[in-house]
């Protein structure tokens, strides 16, 4: 079996391919990524070494080498590629749209020439997905299910809004064995620190201000990330074609809520905290039913948050080196651009 995966030197294709080759020795997997300041090799230092693994450095929007790749005789694709980050998109929206929407297309066009369903699996184009395309819900609002209408909201979360449209016409109107999942927001090792949690552990661990935007109590359904590669297992392996299942940890908090939980277990005093100016078109928030993929594929989050949070805090603390490095490069520059004058 031969699997590509597509932005495998993010946070989450990182712990997916160190996921999939501790329980699938004999699998060969394939990374391809472009290295964006979210990309970084460190990620993968260990498993790098299996001689199952490859990495290729090159752009999902670019065909010709997506089309080498495939040629090596790819069964079944995973696309983790993107641009992430909704503060990027509202600051540069080009980016979101050539890498999201353009790099699925290529990625669409090459497995339609090449994928040959799987074997192995049912599914033999999986795209990552986000419940941001559904946008925001009220208080009360029931979460959010697979057919609910995509309301999106910013840049980020229309071009991978746009993405998913893409990959259900492409099993419609040529067949491809597509499945989507749209999943919570993840969190736990590996994670690129302009995200909430790592931003607010590292900056407490530096005792500089956590900058909470607007009044703090926006939602996120909070989902650990090797809960989200397990799912993203099963859904490779026995989803459905043409389907998409949502992924959610049953882990709503406010993002108060969260900065309390983290400054109690890291001993660090509640005057961190500094409100800012909020994010335009912030959701309020965010919710996921899992009902679906529970019923069909037998799948339920293992982490609590608290657990997952503490191990992903403990993650940061033993991990110092690999989050300074980050924070001390052009990830420095970002910052005063978006803190600066917040
Ligand atoms: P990330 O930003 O940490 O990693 C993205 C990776 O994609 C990086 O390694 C980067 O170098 C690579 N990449 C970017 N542009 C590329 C291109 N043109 N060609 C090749 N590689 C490219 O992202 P993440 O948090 O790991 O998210 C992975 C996927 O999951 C994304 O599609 C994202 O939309 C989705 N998602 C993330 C979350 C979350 O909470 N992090 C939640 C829901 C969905
Ligand atoms: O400094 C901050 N202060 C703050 O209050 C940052 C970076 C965030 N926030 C708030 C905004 C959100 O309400 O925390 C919440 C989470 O923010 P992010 O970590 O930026 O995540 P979010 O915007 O919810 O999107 C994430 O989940 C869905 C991922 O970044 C997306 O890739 C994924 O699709």
């Amino acid at each position: 079996m031969r699997l590509l995966v597509t932005g495998g030197a993010g946070f989450i294709g990182s712990n997916f391919i160190r996921y999939m080759l501790a329980r699938y020795p004999e699998m060969e997997i394939y990374n391809l990524d472009n290295l964006t300041y979210a990309g970084n090799l460190e990620n993968l230092k260990g498993v790098d070494q299996s001689p199952n693994y490859h990495f290729i450095k090159g752009d999902i929007s670019d065909s010709e080498a997506v089309e080498e790749v495939f040629a090596v005789g790819i069964d079944a694709l995973v696309n983790f590629a993107a641009e992430s980050h909704v503060d990027r998109s509202i600051k540069d929206p080009g980016i979101f749209l050539q890498t999201n929407v353009q790099g699925t297309r290529t990625l669409l066009d090459a497995a339609l020439k090449r994928t040959g369903g799987g074997g192995a699996t049912t599914v033999g184009f999986l795209q990552v997905s986000t419940d941001e395309v559904y946008g925001s819900l009220g208080p009360d609002g029931p979460a959010f299910k697979e057919n609910d209408l995509l309301l999106p909201s910013s840049p980020y979360s229309a071009s991978k809004a746009g993405a998913d449209l893409l990959v259900l016409a492409y099993f419609k109107t040529y067949g491809l064995p597509v499945a989507i999942t749209r999943c919570s927001n993840n969190y736990g090792p590996y994670q690129f620190p302009e995200k909430l949690i790592p931003l607010m552990i590292t900056n407490a661990l530096e005792d500089k201000p956590l900058p909470v935007y607007g009044d703090g109590l926006n939602v996120r359904d909070w989902l650990h990330v090797d809960d989200h590669c397990r799912a993203l297992e099963m859904v490779l392996l026995k989803g459905r074609p043409g389907e998409i299942y949502n992924i959610g940890g049953h882990g709503e908090r406010t993002n108060l809520d969260v900065v309390h939980l983290l400054l109690e277990h890291l001993g660090r005093p509640e005057n961190l905290i500094k409100y800012v100016k909020d994010r335009p078109g912030h959701d309020r928030r965010y919710a996921i039913d899992p009902a679906k993929i529970t019923k069909e594929l037998g799948w339920s989050p293992r982490f609590t948050f608290e657990e997952g949070l503490k191990q992903t805090m403990d993650w940061y603390l033993d991990n110092r080196c690999w989050w300074e490095r980050i924070k001390s490069g052009e990830y420095t520059d970002y910052y005063r651009e978006m803190y600066g004058t917040r």
